[in-house]
């Protein structure tokens, strides 16, 4: 087995992830209009001042073509500098330092809409090549995603599995940390 070190991290908001593992609550998600107060849920998982509008195709594009039969686009949001633009303080904002929230969003290229019932994975590797680290990709909303720690500059390489009963897509994507 191999250690993961401190370079890299994936945070899995574990309050989210109890509440996405349950059929019925995902289908609420998807069809009620709850998805804020699915994000409320992640608030109590210790995401406090992440607002609900980060389902908005906010953040920086770090990826875009095919995955398997989907069309895919991956987004990174910069904690920090969220934080910093929604107006809480700086010490707030700085707790923040180094967190990611990578983002897939899929859809469904014969009529455009996202894609029902995904579920991924996500191996991280890190600038040093010798760490990585494997997430769970969760269920938010109109995609799927999980907060990544990336603590060192450099770059830092992505290999998502996504699944959809028998469909199957792979993605591969880096990042440069400056
Ligand atoms: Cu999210």
């Amino acid at each position: 087995m191999r250690t993961i070190s401190g370079a890299v991290r994936a945070a899995v908001c574990g309050m989210a992830l109890t509440l996405m593992a349950m059929p019925g609550i995902s289908a609420a998600a998807e069809h009620g209009g709850t998805q804020h107060g699915d994000h409320g849920g992640m608030k109590m998982g210790g995401h406090d001042g992440m607002s609900g509008g980060h389902d908005m195709k906010t953040g920086e594009r770090i990826f875009s073509g095919k995955v398997g039969p989907w069309t895919g686009e991956a987004r990174l949001i910069d904690k920090k500098a969220q934080m910093e633009q929604s107006g809480v303080s700086a010490k707030t904002a700085a707790r923040f330092a180094g967190e990611r929230h990578l983002m897939l969003f899929l859809t469904d290229p014969a009529t455009g809409k996202p894609a029902a019932g995904v579920a991924g994975k996500v191996v991280i590797t890190g600038p040093d090549q010798a760490s990585s680290s494997k997430a769970t990709l969760i269920v938010m909303g109109g995609h799927i995603g999980v907060d990544v720690v990336m603590p060192t500059p450099g770059e830092y390489t992505f290999a998502a599995e996504i699944e959809s009963g028998d469909k199957k897509g792979n993605a591969s994507f880096s990042y440069t940390l400056k």
